[in-house]
């Protein structure tokens, strides 16, 4: 069965779906739409996602859209016993909840952190709103530094499908250039995005790659 990923490996996104399939080792193509590549606005596209956003994933006929829910099928479809999101009711919500978490708290501060930083010209950054996002993003990385003191993953001692959205942000969180803006120290999750650093999948597709 052919699976292709639809989506530039650029994007927090997509890259949660590609560190996915590695860690569950699925062989994949991927295709480079989004951003400056375009191809987004296609009736193709948008046939298959509506949102015309990245990433897609097609297998064979199947197509699904919205990272996290991609992860998530991933393992019911692919690896139903993995501990990436375990089966026990009450253990998998924790993972969910995780998952979402990212998305709902931490995801807009981040971007702004990131665009501010990263993608905005320097006579453009607002600096006063950059140390904002800044501030606020920290606190939502505060809703995970303590728990990562007491276990080594988000969800407990076990890497699951929770950590992906979190650590593909940790990646950019300390290999940004800050320009003198200030940001508090987060020890454990330091040391969490360290041991992220030594799994293969996380390497190949996440701090590999350069912050852009
Ligand atoms: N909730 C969606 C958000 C998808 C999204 O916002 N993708 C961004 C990239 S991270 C995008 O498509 N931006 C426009 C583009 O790349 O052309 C998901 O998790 O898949």
């Amino acid at each position: 069965m052919q699976r292709i990923v639809w989506g530039r490996k650029t994007s927090s996104n997509v890259m949660k779906v590609l560190w996915g399939l590695g860690e569950l080792d699925l062989p994949f193509e991927r295709i480079d739409v989004g951003g400056s590549f375009g191809k987004t606005d296609t009736a193709e596209y948008r046939g298959m996602n509506p949102t015309g956003l990245v990433p897609t994933l097609q297998e064979g006929d199947f197509t699904l859209w919205e990272s996290n829910a991609i992860l998530r099928y991933l393992c019911h479809a692919h690896a139903p016993n993995s501990p990436l999101w375990p089966r026990e009711p009450q253990a998998r919500a924790n993972v969910d909840r995780w998952m979402d978490a990212q998305q709902t708290t931490f995801n807009r501060p981040m971007s702004q952190v990131f665009w501010g930083l990263v993608r905005t010209p320097a006579d453009q950054r607002d600096m006063a709103a950059l140390q904002q996002a800044i501030h606020d993003t920290a606190k939502a990385w505060s809703f995970i530094e303590p728990r990562l003191g007491r276990h080594a993953f988000i969800a407990g001692a076990d890497f699951t499908l929770a950590d992906i959205p979190w650590g593909v942000h940790a990646h950019r969180w300390f290999n940004m250039d800050y320009l003198g803006l200030e940001r508090p120290d987060l020890p454990n999750i330091r040391a969490w995005y360290d041991r992220l650093c030594e799994r293969p999948a996380y390497r190949t597709h996440i701090s590999s790659q350069a912050v852009v």
